[in-house]
This record gives C-alpha cells, sequence and structure tokens, in this order.
C-alpha cells in the first residue's frame, strides 16, 4: 500500500497522483522510489497504455524534500546514489503524460521533464529554485532543459531560480499544452485516451527513435528509425491500420 501516492486506472490509462498535499507533494525518496515502481508496474502491465502523473489541489511538485536533505554531505549522497531510481524512469516504454497545476518545481519538475509530454493549467509555475537552497539541479535539470530551450534561456532561468509561467513554458517548447484550470482534468484525461487509441508498439518505437535523436548524432538515428519502421511491419497492428484505411474503417489496434 502506498502511502504518498495514489494508484488507480481508467480504461487502458494508469493514473499515479502525487499525494503529500501538506508540503506540497515535495518528493522525499521513498516517494520517488514508490512513483517508479509504480510507473514500472504499469509499463508491464498489458491492460495500460498511457501512464498519467499529476499532483493534488494546489500543486504538482514543489521540488525534492528540503528536509530530508538538509543534513546530507556529499559523501552520503554520493553513497545513496538516489538517482539511480530516477535513471529507471528512463526506461519506460508506454507514453508518460504529465499534468501540471500549481507549482512544479526543483525535482518535481525534473518529475515532469522525465515524462514525454507536459500539459499543465493557465496558473502553473515551473522553475529550478535550487540556487536559492544554494545548490543546483541534481535530477537532469540542467541536462533535459538546455536541450530542450537552448544554453542561454537554461542558464538564465537556472541562474535567477525564479519560477517561469505556463505561457512562457509552452514559448520555450518545454511544455505542450495550456488549459484553462477547470478544463485540466478533463483535457489531459482526452489526450490520454487519443494516445490510448494509437497502435501500441508504434508508439513504444517512436519514442524510443525521437529519445535517440535528442543524445545520437544523425546517422545512429536514422539507423534506429529505420530498424524500427521495419520492426512496425512485424506486427498486426500495422496490417490492421492499413487495412483499416483500405476498407476506409477506423483501425482497431491490439497492441499485437
Ligand atoms: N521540501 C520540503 N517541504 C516543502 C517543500 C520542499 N521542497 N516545498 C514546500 N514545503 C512545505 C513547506 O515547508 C510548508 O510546510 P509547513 O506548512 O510545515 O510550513 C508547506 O510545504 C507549504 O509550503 P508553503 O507554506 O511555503 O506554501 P506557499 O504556497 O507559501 O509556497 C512554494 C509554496 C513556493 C512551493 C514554497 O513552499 C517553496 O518555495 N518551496 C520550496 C521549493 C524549492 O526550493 N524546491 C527545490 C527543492 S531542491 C530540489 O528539488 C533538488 C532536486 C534534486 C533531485 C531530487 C533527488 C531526490
Amino acid at each position: 500500500m502506498s502511502k504518498d501516492i495514489r494508484v488507480s486506472t481508467q480504461g487502458e490509462i494508469g493514473i499515479i497522483q502525487l499525494d503529500r498535499p501538506e508540503v506540497a507533494n515535495a518528493l522525499n525518496r521513498s516517494m520517488v522510489d514508490e512513483i517508479v515502481r509504480q510507473m514500472e508496474e504499469f509499463d508491464h502491465n498489458e491492460e495500460i497504455r498511457v501512464i498519467v502523473i499529476k499532483g493534488s489541489e494546489k500543486a504538482f511538485a514543489a521540488g525534492a524534500d528540503i528536509a530530508e536533505m538538509t543534513e546530507e554531505t556529499s559523501m552520503s549522497l554520493e553513497l545513496a546514489n538516489p538517482f539511480a531510481v530516477w535513471d529507471r524512469m528512463m526506461l519506460i516504454k508506454k507514453p508518460m503524460i504529465a499534468v501540471v497545476n500549481g507549482f512544479a518545481l526543483g525535482g518535481g519538475f525534473e518529475l515532469a521533464l522525465h515524462c514525454d509530454l507536459i500539459i499543465a493549467d493557465e496558473n502553473a509555475k515551473f522553475g529550478f529554485p535550487e540556487v536559492t537552497l544554494g545548490v543546483m539541479p541534481g535530477a537532469g535539470g540542467t541536462q533535459y532543459l538546455t536541450k530542450v530551450m537552448g544554453r542561454a534561456k537554461a542558464l538564465e532561468w537556472m541562474w535567477l531560480g525564479e519560477p517561469m509561467s505556463a505561457t512562457d513554458a509552452l514559448h520555450y517548447g518545454v511544455i505542450n499544452r495550456i488549459v484553462a484550470p477547470e478544463m485540466l482534468e478533463e483535457e489531459s484525461m482526452l489526450l490520454a485516451e487519443k494516445l490510448a487509441k494509437q497502435a501500441p508498439i508504434a508508439l513504444r518505437l517512436i519514442k524510443e527513435a525521437v529519445n535517440e535523436a535528442v543524445d545520437a548524432p544523425m546517422s545512429e538515428g536514422l539507423k534506429l528509425e529505420r530498424k524500427n519502421f521495419y520492426l512496425a511491419f512485424s506486427t498486426q497492428d500495422q496490417k490492421e491500420g492499413m487495412r483499416a484505411f483500405t476498407e476506409k474503417r477506423k483501425p482497431f489496434f491490439k497492441g499485437v
């Protein structure tokens, strides 16, 4: 039984809700552990096609739990290696959507950045306030953000430590969509449902190839794209998708 997250499913969508509202969903290590274990559980669950991560009423997550970190030392952190569990998030194959209301700060923002798509309400605020605590982002923030928005803006944002509005985050390509607060739940589930109707293996192969584009040289990315393109033709969903087009009907994808 999870202490700090709530888990539910809605059709083929697996939902992880952060649930430490008394500390704005600050992420302590056991909570990150629970989140990742649940992501993996959904990833392996054949009934689930899309994973949604959301916050509670007032915040997505206000960062790593500062109370837990205050007395840490370089050596205690190095030994505990709190980021090993974050690395496992990068292995999740199914689409992950972060649904952000309120604050997504520090580690909370990094959690959203580990998802594939970010949908936020108009009042959401994104930021890396670590510098104001005398530290820096540690769960991938400097890398993810720089790749998304470029060096100058990423540096400015992380050096000043000020939160950025959802509008700015959208402008710089950090998030995918903004919706009115009262529509956040509905719009994010609609997006998840749309993805859940797509051919699951094709989604997976696309995610893998797009991720390769971020890290690898073009020639490597093109190789993987071609391999995955060929692989898609070994699925029944490819036959279904193409036959449905010819027969002028909607496809029904089974994920095989
Ligand atoms: N850690 C611990 N407690 C927190 C955190 C946090 N990150 N954020 C908020 N809280 C607590 C507050 O202490 C407060 O508790 P209490 O009621 O007992 O005083 C409660 O949540 C509510 O917070 P506020 O009263 O401050 O609420 P406001 O609405 O006035 O402000 C803010 C909300 C703006 C979110 C404010 O709380 C804030 O600035 N929080 C800190 C944000 C921050 O600095 N985040 C970065 C943390 S460092 C980090 O994330 C490094 C990541 C490294 C990777 C992770 C490895 C595990």
